[in-house]
């Protein structure tokens, strides 16, 4: 389904719609169900809401009647809330949260074994984290587009990698190496997902040990690690996968090379000043430490020849991980170094894979980079001298076409399939839209307030779409009801084929803080809509070999082991009563034996913090320890069926 010109609505078109729905408003079944302050004509509504004709032209490209369903799906980071958001767009419905870095009890994700493991896969030293600060997802690529099978996140907080599969829209892997102890230039896929790429933000000694501040220099480090997808198996695999050391500035975001820089990969950095801050020990704070320098770095790296050097062994193993060491790097010629002005924050590849696009946080400007002509300089050994580790630095004159005056505090870029770049600007609260080709700003939208990202239809694929963009507004101050000092962040839909661009909605969106978001078309996804065949393990993403089959169900035990075998139907659960004696472990086996599409159940036991989601076909493990006598009712938790509030039954834990 391709996105065809919308919105722009001229007068006469507006005029049309509106007599298209006054004459809708009026029939017969319209009339006898508005049932307070009927407006007689849409003019009349327009003049009762006060609603101007654009606000009818944005009502009327974002309503969806009932039934009817979004041309795109963004895939939204949720923040500090660990958990992704899937919104429709133009619509802006919120359809899913979906449970990754945190528990999510609905879902009951981390309620069970199964989720719990995934959960548990995530711990860092020893310690399970129950809550992740999520930034950037991205979606499976295939020839660097969208190919809706996948999507990876990160937790900056906690360095780790997130797999969702959008087969059934499960995090079915969460993996993290304590080699980097934060992450930020993640996660980022190569054209056709071979790596997912995960740099460190924080610069510390590889592998998580002490060492002295004051030895920063020399022994803190960052790291980008690429993880190998399996794409058969649908989970990263640790085996093949590898890590490089960096310099230990605070590298930022970045982006895989496509098309013309295909097996390229390019991470920001600041702080290339190395200050680690010390307010109370006389140093200045970081943040006036590390804006000194007129240019950071971006950091270019050699993919291709990263692997072979990998693969020929040429690794120092650090916490579990294959690392290319700096020297090696050096001896390889795998990194080189390129000034960006002052404290850059986004890296964007063009559609095309033949520029970069980098905006400074404290610079004016976006600067457009050429990578044939970074690859010309990288070939003929052209630097400007290496760094205190021996990185060569290439020149930047040589290696930009150009920049843009953007304005104040530019972040980060996406495109449409016009030629055109959209830049967010965090200072002023606009998303500029401008030219690649002469490096003009063509207008800009206000958007309210202090936007991060942006992200538009594809808009960081080979193949932009153009049509929507969303802001993703750190601020709302005044566009909601109050509820109270914290605020929930808002996203706004713009129109970007009309001009001037227009805004459609405001979308509060309360949960955390969203970073990235990336918008895919709704027809490349085709998740299923029951597990077949009933029994299946969805983190296995194979029937479980403890399903249990309608007329199997059964309780057996095994010493102070008790093993329910479970079924659930609409609308009861078999067994009803399960016995057991205080002290024993209780292992609930719950196959939810339906077929039927959206006949979820749900399963709790009061006070022992037990709670399963059973969507048809799904079948759950639960192993709890029965330490307190009593009686505990257990019931479905989802309105099921008109019966739903006796699907229940009683685990009676007996004194011992
Ligand atoms: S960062 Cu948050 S607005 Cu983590 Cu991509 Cu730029
Ligand atoms: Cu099953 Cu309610």
């Amino acid at each position: 389904m391709r996105f065809t010109r919308m919105g722009a609505l001229s007068a006469s078109g507006i005029a049309v719609l509106l007599a298209a729905t006054v004459s809708m408003g009026c029939g017969p079944q319209q009339a006898t169900q508005v049932s307070q302050a009927p407006a007689s004509s849409t003019a009349e509504l327009m003049k009762q809401r006060g609603l101007t004709e654009a606000d009818v032209s944005a009502a009327l490209q974002t309503y969806t009647p009932t039934g009817k369903k979004d041309t795109y799906l963004t895939f939204a980071s949720g923040g500090h809330g660990g958990n992704m958001i899937v919104i429709g767009v133009p619509s802006m419905r919120i359809l899913k949260y979906v449970g990754v870095f945190t528990p999510e009890p609905w879902q009951g994700y981390g309620y069970g074994d199964q989720s719990g493991q995934v959960l548990k896969m995530g711990s860092r030293f020893g310690k399970e984290m129950t809550w992740g600060d999520m930034h950037h997802p991205a979606l499976s690529e295939t020839a660097g587009d969208y190919d809706g099978k996948f999507v990876f996140v990160n937790d900056k907080a906690n360095a780790r990698i997130a797999v969702v599969d959008l087969h059934d829209f499960v995090t079915k892997q969460i993996i993290t190496s304590q080699l980097i102890q934060s992450d930020h230039g993640a996660t980022f896929v190569t054209p056709n997902t071979e790596y997912v790429i995960e740099s460190s933000q924080y610069p510390a000694p590889l592998g998580g040990g002490y060492a002295p501040i004051e030895d920063f220099q020399e022994k803190y480090r960052g790291a980008v690690i690429f993880w190998k997808f399996d794409r058969e198996k649908g989970k990263i695999d640790p085996s093949n996968s590898f890590a490089m050391e960096l310099p230990p500035y605070m590298q930022d975001l970045a982006d895989a090379g496509k098309l013309a820089s295909e097996g390229w990969v390019f991470i920001n950095s600041f702080n290339t000043e190395m200050s680690y801050g010390g307010t109370l020990e006389g140093r200045p704070p970081m943040e006036s430490g590390a804006s000194q320098n007129d240019m950071d770095y971006l950091h270019i790296i050699d993919l291709k020849k990263a692997e072979a050097v990998y693969k020929a062994g040429k690794t120092k193993k650090i916490a579990g991980m294959d690392v290319i060491m700096l020297e090696t790097t050096n001896q390889e010629g795998l990194l080189h170094l390129l000034g960006e002005p002052k404290s850059p924050h986004g890296v964007d590849v063009t559609p095309d894979g033949k520029e970069l696009v980098i905006s400074g946080k404290l610079d004016t400007h976006g600067t457009v980079y050429v990578f044939e002509k970074i690859k010309g300089l990288i070939d003929a050994k052209k630097y400007i001298g290496k760094d205190q580790y021996g990185v060569p630095i290439l020149p930047f004159e040589d290696s930009i076409r150009g920049q843009v005056e953007i304005g104040l505090g530019p972040l980060h870029t996406q495109y449409d399939d016009k030629g055109n770049a959209y830049t967010s600007v965090f200072i002023e609260s606009t998303v500029a839209k401008w030219s690649l080709k002469d490096l003009k700003v063509i207008e800009k939208v206000k958007v309210h307030y202090n936007v991060g990202h942006i992200v538009a239809a594809e808009g960081d694929t080979v193949s932009p779409d153009g049509g929507y963009l969303i802001a993703m507004n750190k601020w709302a101050l005044d566009r909601f009801n109050k509820v109270g000092p914290l605020l929930p962040q808002n996203f706004q839909l713009i129109n970007i084929n009309s001009e001037p661009m227009q805004l459609l909605y405001d979308m509060p969106l309360p949960l955390g803080e969203p970073h990235y978001a990336q918008m895919i078309k709704a027809d490349k996804l085709d998740p299923v809509d029951v597990y077949k065949p009933a029994g299946f393990d969805v983190v296995t993403d194979k029937p479980s070999p403890d399903a249990v089959k309608a007329k199997e169900e059964r309780i057996e035990r095994e010493g102070k082991h008790v093993h329910v075998y479970m079924t659930s139907v609409r609308s009861h659960f078999t067994p009803d009563i399960v016995r057991v004696k205080k002290g024993d472990t209780v292992h609930l086996h719950i196959t939810n034996v339906e077929q039927a599409h959206d006949a979820t159940h749900g399963f709790t036991i009061g006070s022992y913090n037990v709670h399963s989601s059973l969507e048809p076909g799904k079948h759950v493990d639960i192993t709890f320890v029965a330490d307190r006598e009593g009686t505990f009712p257990f019931y479905c938790t989802e309105f099921c069926s008109a019966l739903h509030l006796e699907m229940a039954g009683y685990l009676l834990v007996e004194p011992s």
